[in-house]
């Protein structure tokens, strides 16, 4: 199916949703709020979407025109792409969308898939997406697009899930590897000798059945929920890379709310940070144990210091590759994604070495710079 037929489809069936909707006199009242994420019902994303839904529900009950928020689980209306061009109508006002697919739109989001940039520490990098001069940044770039960015977090490290073990790049000669469909992703896997394939999430599990590829990548708790262990035999984490999403709403549509409305918006936004934290640290461990509860033979590998270093070594390349596809604007977030990196780790190591201290914001070149990781 094309997508514009695809999308054809979505709006009419959103259409016939408004309509029903339209038909329950107790919900006459209510404005529709869609959200469409690129996750299915029990991901991270669909507890980020149901924890925004019951906030902004529970704010909004007691008014004269409550916000029914309506959650649209992946596969509802497509793939990820034709989530992100319903967004861009309007058709949906809520959606997340993941660097690893709208990288295709808007390039420069793809600072977020180079590989080795973060901090080896998940708390560094919740604080580094934090960064005022990073979100500056990345919210002009969504702007042009017609989309207003409202939060980045991430979702936990990406982890291999191969049929073969991978502990070096000569181990990923010629492998076939699932990635996003961003064209930074071909960049980073070939830097290691793979051979990668671009496929929407939605088909990874009957490609790795039928043998079309050898492995993909994705956080744990996606790995369990789409059952991609089933059809793999090693999951190997080289901590090279925190899955990373944005979550955008339609310009148009949020430059329409009222002042009040917006501010709920972003107040809520705001608390959820500390909860999709706290939900993708406890998922993603949890999902491992039962993984392998029921899969007891999977072969679960972290990859040390000097194992790293030969991956991170291939793919300091694809940072000069990013710039290159990208142009200066790639450049300039490239250098506020680095500093905002260094700042939230000399933060880390002030707060470790003096505990009582104020926090400061002090900068210098970290390990994100380094050749080491
Ligand atoms: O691999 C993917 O395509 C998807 N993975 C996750 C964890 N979220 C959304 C994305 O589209």
């Amino acid at each position: 199916m094309t997508i514009r037929r695809h999308l054809q489809g979505a709006v009419l069936l959103l259409a016939a949703a408004l309509a029903c909707t339209a038909c329950d006199g107790s919900r006459g009242e209510a404005e529709i709020w869609r959200f469409a994420i690129e996750e299915t019902i029990g991901s991270v994303q669909w507890s980020y979407a149901k924890e925004f839904e019951a906030r902004i529900e529970a704010a909004t009950a007691a008014s004269q025109r409550p916000v029914d928020v309506q959650v649209y689980p992946y596969g509802t209306l497509g793939t990820s792409d034709h989530v992100t061009e319903l967004l861009r109508m309007g058709t949906v006002h809520f959606a997340t969308a993941s660097p690893g697919h709208v990288g295709k739109l808007i390039p420069e989001a793809q600072v977020l898939l180079l590989h080795f940039v973060f901090s080896d520490d998940a708390e560094v990098n919740r604080e580094a997406l934090l960064d005022g001069e990073l979100r500056r940044l990345f919210s002009d770039l969504y702007r042009e697009k017609g989309f207003r960015l409202l939060a980045i977090f991430q979702e936990g490290w990406q982890v291999w899930t191969t049929r073969r073990a991978v502990s070096s790049p000569e181990d990923f000669d010629g492998l076939r590897m699932r990635v996003m469909t961003s064209p930074l992703l071909l960049d980073a896997y070939r830097a290691y000798g793979a051979s990668p394939t671009p496929l929407p999430y939605g088909e990874v599990y009957s490609a790795l059945q039928l043998r079309m590829i050898d492995g993909q990548v994705n956080p744990i708790f996606a790995i369990e929920e789409m059952s991609f262990y089933e059809v793999t035999d090693h999951l190997t984490f080289a901590n090279h890379l925190p899955f990373v999403t944005t979550v955008a709403t339609n310009d148009v549509f949020f430059a329409g709310l009222d002042a009040d409305r917006r501010s709920l918006v972003s107040r809520v936004i705001d608390d959820l940070q500390q909860h999709v934290f706290e939900v993708q640290t406890r998922d993603n461990r949890e999902r491992l144990d039962s993984m392998l509860e029921r899969k007891p033979e999977l072969q679960v590998s972290r990859l040390d210091a000097a194992q790293r270093q030969a991956f991170r070594e291939r793919s300091l390349a694809v940072r000069r590759r990013f710039v290159e596809r990208v142009g200066p604007r790639g450049e300039i977030v490239l250098e506020a994604l680095l500093d905002a990196i260094d700042r939230a780790e000399q933060r880390a190591r002030d707060a470790e070495a003096d505990p009582g201290a104020p926090i400061s914001g002090s900068v210098g070149p970290g390990a994100s710079r380094q050749p080491d990781p």
